[in-house]
């Protein structure tokens, strides 16, 4: 898959303060766009936070925590956004899955705590910068990338590559497969974000995209990038 930005390896920091500005522009229009809270933004990392981030388990180079587990965020909910920015504090970001295996680490997680559901990364291109973009047509099958990282997800109606089963649930509020941008159709909110739901309809343990403005407790993921900026910037800091 290619990135959905280009620049999106190998940042230098200035090059990481124009990715940051494009995506901070994203966020900030897509919260616009949902009115719901306008002029909000990404946060920065906080290079304390990011040295003594929580570190439940750890996968493939990166640390992972559930912000149940956390006493201080135990009991809180977020919205997409704030979901971000919470993780994006410690250098991290809301988790993405772009294997079998780690969706299947993120769902036993799931299902060993009995949560009932949480936030990840995945985000449809559905704001400022995603028109002009025909490899993204139609947005709810080809539309959907992980945010952390920009990288573009399979579409949603195929089992992925190297997957042995495809983790959008087969049904939802209007009894279809996922996504199905089934609040649109309530009251013209549109589901762009996606959520792993325990159950909710019946479905086990799924993804499904709902609208960014519910809340959530998260999962977050180390961000590479925020973990190398943060290193470049305070050399000596252990993370
Ligand atoms: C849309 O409907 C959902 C579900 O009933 C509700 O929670 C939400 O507040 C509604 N949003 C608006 C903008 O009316
Ligand atoms: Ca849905």
């Amino acid at each position: 898959m290619p990135p959905l930005w280009k620049n999106a390896n190998s940042l230098t920091a200035t090059a990481m303060m124009q990715t940051w500005a494009l995506v901070v522009c994203a966020a900030a229009l897509a919260a616009l766009a949902g009115a719901q809270k306008p002029g909000r933004f990404l946060s920065l990392p906080q290079p304390q936070k990011c040295a003594n981030r929580p570190k439940e388990f750890f996968y493939r180079g990166h640390n992972y925590f559930f912000t149940g587990h956390v006493p201080a965020l135990a009991n809180k909910k977020f919205d997409w956004l704030d979901g971000r920015n919470i993780c994006r504090e410690y250098c991290m970001d809301l988790v993405s899955m772009e294997t079998q295996e780690e969706n299947n680490l993120i769902f036993k997680l799931i299902q060993t705590n009995d949560i009932p559901y949480i936030w990840t990364s995945g985000r449809l291109c559905d704001f400022k910068g995603c028109e002009s973009r025909k490899d993204l047509e139609p947005k709810n099958i080809f539309g959907w990338f992980w945010s952390a990282n920009r990288e573009k997800m399979s579409p949603t109606n195929q089992i992925p590559n190297g997957w042995g089963y495809n983790p959008w649930s087969q049904t939802g509020h209007k009894k279809q497969r996922q996504p199905d941008n089934a609040e649109f159709d309530i009251n013209g909110t549109t589901e762009s974000c996606l959520s792993i739901l325990n159950n909710v309809y019946n479905d086990g343990i799924a993804w499904h995209d709902v609208a960014c403005y519910h809340e959530k407790p998260v999962v977050c993921e180390d961000s590479e990038e925020l973990l190398n900026y943060v290193a470049s910037t305070n050399p000596g800091l252990r993370l």
